[in-house]
């Protein structure tokens, strides 16, 4: 892991998932043979691309039951467990309507709505991760969502991971179909035969899944476009440069492109760290990836002080940060960017990928700037209430249609003084 010594500014060597002309362009093929051909669409692009010829896209009854016989029942009751932490955070998160009264009897409000049908994306292959079905279907379950489906890409076996149906089922979700890639995001958006559409899909997935994202936005809305993981681990000599290594690296592990960064005023700590770093890669499963990322996107940053190490923090604005010094409360309050902030030796990031309630679909690319990881208001939308009395009409008609003249717009105008026929009876 390189070190390297901060003056001044330093900025996170990113990856925009952008993709090629020629990528941009197959996407868009595809998403039009689903909205022409339907079910035969992705009947045949299921074939192409997951080498596997499938009769009904949806799971079946027999599939779920097959999954529980694959999964130890320990296992079972953590996805529950974890799903009730998740749960009760998530309900702390749910907008409630209001109304506020004038006292000329204006009632003005805010009615909150959940959407009617979302939609999930599950990657396939070793990213077809359990804990993130958890993370998307609670809250849409918490802001009252009534029809969440999920797609994800079949096996070789033409069925999904045991894990993946096991999460979904145990949180009560009735739609599940196999059908993955840019084809499975043109049937949430546009509707086939078998699949209704959605109004608005989540998820992560590969290039052409977050191309079809992007392309069929506006049709329904989507969350966002996730990068790959990140990780910045903020310490002072009070921390373990193990517990350090072994938390950089579990983000390491996710991706080639994945983000580990090291930030710490004391250099002594920073050799530990890098050390270890070397150490325990050697005889992780997932080695070679973690390595990779590592080498092309590690960084040890070292700093004079702790300010200049919460001012690099800010810089990177990472999806994850872990602050591990000896008061963490302190330096939180002058954390403005990061997705999700762990404190203190015990937190370590994993603890709130699985477990302790939290989301872990959170804002990568620095994007912790501008926006917050995934919450039950994604799940729901406001609309504004108005209410006028006479009185109030009264008191303000010639203001507004003031205002409108103003603009040009003699018909507003005219609609608000049409009310005053109903005096002149
Ligand atoms: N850390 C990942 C989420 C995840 N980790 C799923 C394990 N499973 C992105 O924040
Ligand atoms: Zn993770």
């Amino acid at each position: 892991m390189r070190i390297e010594r901060v003056q001044g500014t330093v900025s996170l060597r990113r990856t925009i998932e952008s993709g090629t002309e020629e990528q941009r362009q197959a996407v868009k093929r595809m998403i039009d043979e689903v909205r022409n051909n339907g079910d035969a669409a992705l009947k045949k692009y299921t074939e192409m691309f997951d080498g596997i010829s499938l009769h009904t896209l949806a799971v079946t009854q027999e599939e779920i039951e097959e999954a529980y016989w694959l999964i130890d029942e320990e296992i079972v009751h953590i996805i529950r467990e974890a799903a009730q932490n998740i749960r009760e955070y998530h309900e702390r998160q749910r907008a409630t309507s209001w109304f506020m009264t004038r006292e000329d009897g204006t009632i003005l409000g805010q009615k909150v709505t959940p959407l009617d049908a979302v939609g999930l994306y599950v990657p396939g292959g070793t990213a077809a991760y359990p804990s993130s079905v958890l993370m998307n279907v609670i809250p849409a379950q918490v802001a009252g969502v009534k029809r969440i489906v999920i797609v994800s890409p079949p096996n070789e076996r033409g069925t999904l991971p045991a894990a993946v149906l096991v999460a979904a089922c145990e949180l009560g979700v009735q739609e599940i179909y196999k059908v993955g890639g840019a084809q499975a995001i043109a049937a949430l958006a546009y509707g086939t035969e078998t699949i209704e559409p959605v109004d608005k899909i989540f998820g992560p997935g590969n290039i052409y899944v977050a191309l079809a994202k992007r392309e069929v936005f506006g049709q329904v809305d989507i969350d966002m476009i996730a990068g790959p993981s990140e990780i910045v681990v903020l310490a002072d000599e009070t921390a373990k440069p193990n517990e350090i290594a072994a938390d950089l690296l579990s983000q390491a592990e996710h991706d080639e492109r994945a983000v580990s960064i090291f930030v710490t005023p004391s250099l002594q700590l920073a050799l530990k760290v890098e050390e270890e770093v070397e150490k325990q890669l050697a005889t992780l499963p997932r080695k070679n990836i973690a390595q990779k990322a590592i080498r092309d996107y590690g960084v040890i940053y070292v700093t004079d002080t702790m300010k200049q190490a919460i001012d690099v923090v800010n810089e990177l604005a990472p999806e994850h940060l872990e602050i591990m010094t000896a008061e963490p409360f302190e330096q939180l309050s002058d954390i403005r960017h990061a997705g999700a902030i762990f404190l203190g030796p015990y937190s370590s990031e994993p603890v709130g990928d699985y477990f302790a309630g939290t989301n872990h679909v959170l804002p990568t690319n620095g994007t912790a700037r501008f926006s917050s990881g995934l919450t039950v208001d994604a799940f729901m939308k406001k609309s504004s209430i108005v209410f006028y009395s006479e009185q109030a009409w009264k008191q303000h008609v010639e203001k507004i249609a003031a205002f409108a003249r103003l603009e040009g717009l003699e018909a507003h105008a005219r609609a608000v003084e049409e009310r005053l026929k109903r005096r002149e009876k």
